[in-house]
């Protein structure tokens, strides 16, 4: 399949996923209003929604139901939408920008951004716990897989050691450690979710999956290090090179810009080999983790 034929694809799923999350968040002009209103701010309108794209394309390898998926979809986004609006308040990150517009907080006030964040987290279980038309159990499992990365064993606790990472010398296994639980387990839960709507794979082809998933969760942090430390605000949409200047380690500052792309090349290398066992199937998954690793946004 070429470039084009991805892109194409890729586009026709954005359009679908901003679609039924329109659908799924409360309704413009139901009570509380300004709640309701910044939650769909924070969500529509912006964002590559590689999330729900590895939802997709993890089901298409195992014919995954299709309405099960856009669910999975949704509530993985609604977590990802959520931490972004809590990373950019003064109390964490202090953003004023996010997906070139002003972030949360600004646009609205602190306080509504803190619940912008709670009512976004909870109507994603509230989602994945409705009635879905697959198995009782691979529903449970897909609701555990999505609150323990989404915990403090997941993107909380990677977000906490984050924090407290500010000015410290980290070595480059404390670093993975770090964005293994902050940005590599919700990409590894979208993957998980995604096979969970489908035909139950093997246990080799599922632990295949999850090598995959792995690889790529900690790619896609190693390329925002390389992004956030070239690129102009203009192009990330956000504040660039804001790690650097708050004096947090990142895979640029550790290794060098060469040695970073270097990794992300490897763990885009090593995450395709594990895809061969699936043939055709992981089309997708395989074009996407090419997206991943050569975006420039
Ligand atoms: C505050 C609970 C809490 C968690 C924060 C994921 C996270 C933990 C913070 C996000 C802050 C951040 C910029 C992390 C770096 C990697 C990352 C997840 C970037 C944003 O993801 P994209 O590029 O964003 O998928 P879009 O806007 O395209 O959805």
């Amino acid at each position: 399949m070429t470039q084009t034929d991805f892109t194409h694809w890729a586009n026709q799923q954005q359009l679908h996923i901003e679609q039924v999350l329109t659908q799924r968040l409360p309704k413009a002009g139901t009570a509380p209003l300004r709640l309701h209103d910044a939650m769909r701010y924070a969500v529509l309108g912006g964002g590559k929604r590689v999330r729900p794209l590895l939802v997709y394309a993890s089901g298409a390898i195992c014919n995954a139901q299709p309405a099960a998926m856009d669910v999975a979809a949704v509530a993985v986004e609604l977590i990802h939408a959520y931490s972004l609006v809590h990373d950019d308040l003064p109390c964490m990150d202090n953003d004023v920008m996010r997906r070139g517009k002003p972030t949360v907080h600004v646009e609205y006030d602190e306080a509504t951004a803190l619940l912008v964040g709670d009512g976004l987290q909870t109507l994603a279980f509230e989602l994945l716990s409705g009635e879905l038309g697959i198995g009782g159990k691979a529903q449970l499992a897909m609701l555990h897989a999505l609150a323990q990365a989404s915990g403090s064993h997941g993107m909380v606790g990677g977000q906490a050691i984050d924090l407290a990472s500010v000015g410290q010398a980290l070595s480059l296994p404390e670093l993975e450690q770090m964005h293994i639980r902050k940005t590599g387990a919700l990409i590894r839960a979208a993957i998980t979710l995604g096979r969970l709507c489908g035909n139950t794979l093997s246990d080799e082809h599922s632990a295949k999956l999850d090598h995959f998933a792995k690889c790529i969760g900690l790619a896609f942090q190693v390329v925002d290090d390389v992004l956030d430390a070239e690129a102009s605000s203009a192009t990330l949409g956000k504040t660039a090179g804001k790690d650097a200047a708050n004096d947090k380690p990142t895979y640029v500052s550790l290794m060098g810009l060469k040695q970073a792309r270097q990794l992300a090349q490897e763990l885009e290398a090593d995450a395709l080999a594990s895809l061969a066992i699936f043939g055709d199937k992981a089309q997708r998954l395989s074009q996407l983790a090419q997206f991943i690793v050569s975006r420039s946004f």
